[in-house]
């Protein structure tokens, strides 16, 4: 299983994981004991999550561009944000929060104060976003272009813009393919199928009785 990050809302430091981010520990825990493997990428709300919390998980912490060349197409999943670069302020923030001197100084900080500025950060966050306009907010072309040149591949899987869809795309006379992922919020999920058959996009489905099924979204 891939998480592709921004499974948490908020990450202000593996000592600062509260009783959400435990139950999700332990049923993490649970499906690695039942023989899966898990892997997370992080996104832009839990960046910080870190190597305690993935071993309590089960987790394997994988850096991105994660490459898949032994699926057929090569695929490589990210977490998506990267290739928002019409956002330039949002790049420029990125570039310093993933700096791993900037997360050792932050994480040397007592915990309430880690807190208080995750609450300030996304506040300023929402501020910004309000009235902007949407496409700003989705990826760039030439960004998802370059990507898919660079890494040789022929299908890209991320998420983060919440604009679940599967998109084609021509590159150097070849047809990729750019699996955007949906989000998960309350009783909403989505999960991607793939088989031999390609990539199929699944939601959940709480059937009458509460029993839980994926369909096709
Ligand atoms: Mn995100």
């Amino acid at each position: 299983m891939y998480i592709l990050g921004d499974l948490f809302e908020a990450w202000v430091g593996d000592d600062g994981a509260d009783a959400t981010a435990l139950a999700v520990a332990s049923a993490l825990r649970e499906l690695a004991e039942h023989g899966s493997s898990i892997f997370f990428v992080h996104g832009n709300r839990d960046f910080l999550l870190g190597p305690s919390f993935a071993e309590q998980s089960r987790m394997r912490l994988l850096q991105e561009p994660v490459h898949l060349p032994e699926l057929e197409p090569a695929t490589a999943l990210l977490h998506g944000d990267i290739l928002c670069t019409d956002d330039r302020s949002y790049q420029r923030f990125r570039a310093k929060v993933r700096n791993p001197d900037w997360q050792a100084r932050i994480l040397a900080r007592p915990l309430w104060w880690r807190r208080l500025l995750g609450r300030l950060a996304r506040t300023i966050s929402r501020r910004r976003n309000r009235g902007r306009p949407p496409e700003i907010m989705d990826v760039n072309a030439q960004a998802v272009r370059q990507c898919f040149e660079a890494l040789g591949i022929g299908r890209l899987i991320h998420g983060h813009t919440h604009r679940p869809g599967i998109h084609r795309l021509e590159i150097n006379g070849r047809t990729c393919e750019r699996v955007v992922l949906g989000d998960w919020h309350g009783e909403r999920g989505s999960v991607l199928r793939l088989d031999r058959e390609g990539a199929c996009l699944m939601v959940l489905h709480y059937a009458e009785g509460g029993d839980l099924a994926l369909v096709p979204a």
